[in-house]
């Protein structure tokens, strides 16, 4: 059998999802998008799952679309990207789990997107970010145009996107799309570290986050208030909450068991 293109590992809470078709710079074809979606799905449903990082095999985070197996014509681009990419970055807002990406290298077009999709990001000193799609005449997809100007700001992401130059991760870092930049040996351990510590955390409380920050993306304040009550109903229910305040009275650290 072929090897597979998406890598599972599991350590105590944390799941590690490699893209792995270093090859061709982790480039998606067909396959590698459904195997990503099926990791995508194990992790949601796994309970001993409560974070996941994302990375890439080799040199490269992921280089977009593979344009041997898809690109130049003769299929439909609308059912291509609905099929094989919406369901991916759909199912990254909509897991209610902490989701980092270990952005090892260069991340282009849709790994681009696939990277600004994750909730946090860990990124190597040499990696980059390229919206590689003016460069071969195409519109960025999978979330590029929702994600980059909410990270850095309308004009940067045109020029970004107009320009369609790699965007080192130090200066990527100064804009806010990155939240750590370590020397490459160190990503996947730094990935691991902050993985590691959300795993640990109130996975509820955290699925519940993730879902208001999203949501009120696109509210009113008084729309924003209201969302927050409802969803603080639930997490004061959870026993992680009840456990948090023992603990604080306690004077001892919490010991979440992600409930
Ligand atoms: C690749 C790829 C790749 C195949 C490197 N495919 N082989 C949606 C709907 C439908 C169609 C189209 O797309 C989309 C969404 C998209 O993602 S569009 C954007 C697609 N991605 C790109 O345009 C990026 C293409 N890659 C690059 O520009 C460069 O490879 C980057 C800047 C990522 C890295 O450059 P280098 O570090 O110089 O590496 P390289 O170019 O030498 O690549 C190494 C190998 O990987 C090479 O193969 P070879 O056999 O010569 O060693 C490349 O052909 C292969 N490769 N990306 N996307």
């Amino acid at each position: 059998m072929e090897d597979a293109t998406v890598l599972w590992e599991q350590e105590a809470g944390v799941a590690i999802v490699t893209l792995n078709r270093p090859e061709v710079l982790n480039a998606f074809n067909d396959r590698m998008a459904e195997e990503l979606l099926d990791a995508l799905r194990r992790a949601e449903r796994d309970p001993e799952v409560r974070c996941l990082v994302l990375t890439g095999a080799g040199r490269a985070f992921c280089s977009g679309q593979d344009l041997r197996e898809r690109a130049g014509g003769g299929f439909s681009y609308a059912q291509h990207v609905r099929a094989r990419y919406v369901p991916v970055i759909a199912k990254i807002q909509a897991l209610e789990k902490p989701v980092v990406a270990a952005v090892n290298g260069v991340a282009a077009g849709a790994g681009a997107s696939l990277a600004l999709a994750c909730d946090l990001r860990v990124a190597a000193e040499e990696a980059s970010f390229l919206q590689a799609f003016a460069r071969i005449g195409l519109v960025p997809d999978s979330g590029a145009t929702y994600f980059l100007p909410r990270m850095v700001g309308l004009a940067k992401a045109f020029e970004l996107c107009y320009l369609a130059e790699p965007l080192p991760a130090p200066e990527a870092a100064r804009l806010g799309l990155v939240n750590w930049v370590v020397p490459g040996a160190q990503v996947l351990a730094k990935a691991k570290e902050v993985a590691g510590r959300l795993a640990a955390g109130p996975t509820r409380a955290y699925g519940m986050t993730k879902r208001a920050l999203y949501r009120n993306l696109r509210a009113d304040l008084l729309d924003a208030l209201d969302y927050e009550a409802m969803l603080q109903e639930a997490a004061g229910r959870t026993e992680d909450h009840r456990e948090g305040v023992q603990a604080f009275l306690e004077k001892r650290p919490p010991r979440f068991v992600g409930r």
